[in-house]
């Protein structure tokens, strides 16, 4: 990628920081938005943050979405203090000088800055049930702290985000246009996904009847937005709160174990049908309920459905960026079917939860 340190240097001046920029490092984390992080130096002293350039093609509104992000990090700080969860730390929106949440350039690029959380470390696969715990557990407590914070005042930035019924549909429209002459590679894809349609609409008819209540939602619940203590591996943090929005617990608790109980990168070249770790699995959840003790009975029943739902709609995802030329979600220059390939692991994912159905259910019978 584009050597961004100088624009960064720039970028640094904006903000209300007080000490000189020394340099900035990529971070490879997330296909949306670009991140790094910068040193600076005050008084002898080297300090982190986190600067990131927000995709505005995917975030039209980065003002609103900065107040999602400030309210609910205020919300939580004050939580954290009250019940004296010393473990636990909140990033800081750091303000520009204007006193603004984000910084506009004169090219129309939105650039916001947080605080670095010391110590802390982040893992793309869930390499052990222990790890897999303090994930779950991170996230449940996640949404537990926002159990009284009023969900009808977030933004809702991206509509219909997790309505996999939804994402069907812009699949289908993207086969019929087939813009890139790619769908006659993908139809054993599409057939896959035909046969499990019964499914999408589930999680959000629940929701839409008010037989699952809305909630603050995070809706990237990747085990790569937990930071870990780097000497405990105890959940520290969670980031990535750009998609806060009000929806149903199940499709974070879902997304938990999709990106969680494969041994597989999502990214991964070839698929491994021996990937899923059903230990991962149990101690995930058993660490999401223990954090989010207050999840109701209509919740709990349809858990069990939620990590292939929005498994399928990553899937789905994937495949309807391949069909687009890849404008969503970024690809690298020298791998043009990276779409296809996530899109293959996802199925690929589904096909190894269906294949252990009876033992993920009899896991979850004996923990919810
Ligand atoms: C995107 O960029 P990143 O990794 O934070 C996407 C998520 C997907 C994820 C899959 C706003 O998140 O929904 O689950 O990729 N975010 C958005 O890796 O679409
Ligand atoms: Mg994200």
């Amino acid at each position: 990628m584009f050597d961004q340190t100088n624009v960064v240097r720039e970028i640094y001046s904006e903000f209300q920081l007080k000490g000189e920029f020394v340099s900035s490092v990529e971070i490879n984390s997330g296909i949306i938005n670009y991140t790094c992080c910068v040193e600076s130096l005050f008084e002898g002293e080297t300090k982190k943050f986190i600067f990131q350039k927000i995709n505005h093609h995917v975030f039209a509104k980065p003002a609103a979405l900065m107040q999602n992000i400030y309210a609910v990090t205020n919300h939580l700080k004050q939580r954290v203090e009250e019940l004296h969860l010393d473990d636990l730390a909140v990033i800081d929106v750091i303000p520009t000088r204007a006193g603004e949440l984000v910084h506009q350039t004169s090219n129309g690029d939105y650039w916001r800055c947080f605080s670095y959380i010391e110590d802390s470390v982040t893992y793309d696969i869930c390499s052990s049930p222990e790890l897999a715990y303090e994930a779950g557990l991170g996230f449940g407590q996640f949404l537990h702290l926002m159990e009284g914070f009023p969900v009808e005042s977030l933004h809702d930035l991206l509509p219909d985000f997790h309505n996999t019924g939804k994402r069907y549909k812009d699949l289908q429209k993207a086969v019929l246009q087939d813009s890139y002459s790619r769908v006659s590679l993908v139809s054993a894809e599409l057939d896959f996904l035909k046969q499990r349609e019964d499914l999408f609409n589930k999680l959000v008819s629940a929701l839409e009847k008010g037989e699952i209540p809305s909630r603050v939602t995070h809706n990237d619940l990747k085990i790569s937005n937990v930071l870990f203590h780097q000497k405990t591996n105890k959940a520290l943090s969670i980031i990535d709160l750009d998609t806060l929005m009000s929806g149903s617990a199940l499709y974070d608790y879902g997304d938990l174990v999709r990106s969680s109980i494969s041994t597989q990168l999502e990214d991964a070249a070839g698929t491994d049908i021996n990937s899923l770790n059903l230990e991962v699995f149990e101690t995930l959840t058993a660490g999401y309920l223990k954090g989010c003790p207050n999840l109701t009975k209509a919740e709990r029943a349809l858990m069990p459905l939620a990590g292939k739902i929005i498994t399928l709609e990553l899937a789905m995802r994937f495949l309807t960026d391949y069909l687009e030329g890849d404008k969503y979600f970024s690809v690298e220059s020298n791998q043009p079917d990276q779409n296809l390939a996530r899109c293959k692991n996802q199925i690929n994912l589904v096909q190894q939860m269906e294949s252990k159905e009876k033992e993920m259910e009899q896991i979850l019978s004996t923990l919810i």
